[in-house]
C-alpha cells in the first residue's frame, strides 16, 4: 500500500485521509472583510484577505475526497454571558457586542460573525461556535475528532498568530498532529505571520508542520 504524506517542512509528513480533518478556523466576517472587528482594531484586512483563495482551493480538494471538514466561528451569546470581562474590555476603541457596520461584533446570529460566502459550511460539515481563541476550549471538537478516529489535522484560516496558533498547540498537547498551509493562514501583522509559522515548525515540528495549499491538495491526490 503506498503510504500518503504532505510535503512540509521540517519534513515530510505521512498521514491517513480516512483519519485528516480539515479545520477552518474563523473565515469570518468580522475578521477578514472591510467594516469588521479586525477592521475596527485599525487592521489592514488585505494582509489576511490573501489566505481566501487557497483556502478555497484546499477546501474544495477536501471535500472531493470526502474528509472531514470543521468550521469555527470565534463569537459569544448575545447577552455576552459567556464572554470574560478582560475579553470584553479589550481592544482599544471597540468592544465586543458593540454596533459595528456588520451587526454587533462576534456576536453569534450577525451578519458580521458569519463564515464568508466565499468558504460558507455545506451541509454536513460542523461548526464549532467558540467563545475563545483555542478551538478546542469550551467546545465539542474533540469529541467530535475523537468519533470520527481523526489524527492529522491540516489547519487553515485567521489569524495565524491568535486563533490558528492557540488551537494548534491546544491540538498538539491532545495527540493530534497539526499541519499549517502557509498561504492558507493570514494575520494582519506579516512579522507575526513569519514567527507564528516558525514557532511551529521549530525544533523538529514541535507543535506541528507547515506547508503550503499547492503540497496539501498534491498529498491528497
Ligand atoms: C483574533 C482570531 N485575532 N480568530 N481572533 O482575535 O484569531
Amino acid at each position: 500500500m503506498t503510504q500518503h504524506q504532505f510535503q512540509a517542512e521540517p519534513f515530510a509528513l505521512p498521514f491517513d485521509p480516512a483519519s485528516t480533518a480539515l479545520v477552518m478556523i474563523d473565515m469570518q466576517r468580522d475578521f477578514v472583510e472591510p467594516g469588521g472587528f479586525g477592521e475596527a482594531l485599525g487592521n489592514d484586512v488585505s494582509f489576511v484577505r490573501t489566505a481566501i483563495a487557497p483556502c478555497k482551493l484546499v477546501l474544495e480538494k477536501a471535500r472531493e475526497k470526502g474528509l472531514l471538514i470543521i468550521h469555527t466561528r470565534e463569537g459569544h451569546r448575545p447577552d455576552l454571558s459567556d464572554c470574560p470581562a478582560a475579553k470584553l474590555t479589550r481592544g482599544g476603541q471597540t468592544f465586543i457586542g458593540e454596533k459595528g457596520p456588520m451587526g454587533r461584533i462576534l456576536v453569534r446570529g450577525e451578519q458580521g460573525h458569519d463564515i464568508i460566502p466565499e468558504l460558507y459550511p455545506i451541509a454536513g460539515e460542523p461548526v464549532i461556535d467558540k467563545p475563545g481563541k483555542g478551538a478546542f476550549y469550551q467546545t465539542d471538537l474533540h469529541l467530535i475528532l475523537q468519533n470520527h478516529n481523526i489524527k492529522t489535522l491540516i489547519v487553515c484560516g485567521v489569524t495565524t498568530e491568535v486563533c490558528v496558533n492557540t488551537t494548534v498547540r491546544e491540538a498538539n498537547d491532545r495527540g493530534y498532529e497539526c499541519i499549517i498551509p502557509q498561504d492558507c493562514v493570514g494575520s494582519y501583522f506579516p512579522e507575526f505571520q513569519k514567527y507564528a509559522l516558525e514557532m511551529i515548525k521549530a525544533q523538529g515540528a514541535i507543535f506541528g508542520w507547515v506547508s503550503n495549499a499547492d503540497a496539501i491538495i498534491a498529498g491528497l491526490k
